[in-house]
């Protein structure tokens, strides 16, 4: 693969240590798709003052907000590169690379968040991280992505058949591309920045995410009926460049990991609050909200997905494992 003007150029400012107001030996970059202030652009601070405790200064992070890097599927390849440090990301965009977190991206897999929690705090998140590896990236913590949900700027959706025909923007993964198939919508894969627009030009008439992006997003202000059939709760990671992670000692190595770590709960915390405020801002500002959903119709829709996407007898039975989690 060849590297693009741009990706040498970051390369080269990745190099110089940055720092902010101390002096660090060697600063992180961290990409995020997501404003400052939100939850996971927090956590990733957060993060980054326990590591520079930890190793006494000698490593710092620096997050850039608001997919400055670019957007996630190219921070996630500049991050393969070790030309990004460190990037945050939803599990969506990772899965046309890595089979295991198409199954933790299969609609309705998860239970609860609850649930979700049990599953990647335990031993399937060292397996699904694990898989990370040979595609140069290590997962340092997995983060919350909430629940996602539909909206979209023409109806309100009461059920599966209001949602026949609307056009809806998916993460661009072929499991996103399949679940609208059977729900008989129609699905426009795109990066998340060009969602906004493409509402309010009527490209797409919808998309789906959870609270907080509806609302930091703005999206809210041009697609305000949101339905809140939680299709998909998956989770997020922080993943470090292996190219960068290898540079770094061994001790190095474990406060990066702790310190990631120690990020978990807080951001669980900041997600919890960040969801209850956003619900409240969405719908002051005029949004629908319909939380009186049947959710029976979807999960019975998306069984196709599960025959295709846990294609293996490892994959059916990490399904398996996960459904058997309590
Ligand atoms: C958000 C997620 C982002 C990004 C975005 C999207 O919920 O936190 O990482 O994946 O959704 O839909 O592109």
């Amino acid at each position: 693969m060849k590297l693009h003007t741009t990706m040498i150029a970051a390369l080269a400012a990745s190099t110089l240590c940055t720092g902010g107001a101390m002096a660090c030996e060697t600063t992180l970059r961290s990409a995020d798709t997501h404003p400052d202030g939100y939850p996971t652009v927090e956590a990733v601070k957060y993060m980054g003052k326990q590591l520079e405790e930890k190793t006494g200064g000698r490593l710092c992070v620096e997050v850039f907000p608001s997919s400055q890097l670019g957007e996630e599927k190219d921070s996630i390849e500049q991050t393969q590169f070790g030309v990004i440090d460190m990037v945050r990301s939803s599990l969506g965009p990772f899965n046309n690379m890595i089979p295991e977190t198409r199954v933790v991206s299969l609609p309705y897999i998860f239970r609860s968040e609850e649930h979700m929690h049990h599953v990647v705090d335990g031993p399937i998140g060292k397996e699904i991280a694990a898989a990370f590896v040979p595609n140069d990236l290590v997962v340092l913590a997995y983060y919350d992505g909430g629940a996602r949900s539909f909206y979209n700027s023409k109806r309100p959706v009461m059920s599966i058949e209001d949602l026949k025909g609307l056009k809806f923007r998916v993460m661009q993964s072929d499991v996103f591309v399949d679940m609208m198939d059977a729900l008989g919508a129609n699905a426009t894969p795109m990066p998340y920045g060009e969602v906004y627009s493409s509402i309010q030009t009527g490209v797409i008439d919808g998309a789906e995410n959870n609270f907080p992006s509806y609302d930091s997003s703005g999206h809210a202000e041009v697609a305000k009926y949101y339905t809140n059939d939680q299709h998909l709760i998956m989770p997020e990671v922080l993943a470090m460049s292996k190219i960068t992670f290898d540079k770094l000692s061994p001790e190095d190595q474990a406060a990066v990991r702790e310190a990631a770590k120690a990020s978990v709960p807080v951001m669980r915390d900041l997600w919890t609050k960040q969801v209850a405020a956003s619900l409240e801002k969405v719908k002051a500002a005029g949004a629908e909200v319909i939380t009186d959903v049947d959710k029976q119709p979807y999960i019975d829709a998306m069984a196709p997905l599960y025959a295709k996407y846990a294609d293996t007898p490892e994959l059916k039975d990490l399904v398996k494992r996960i459904q058997d989690t309590q």
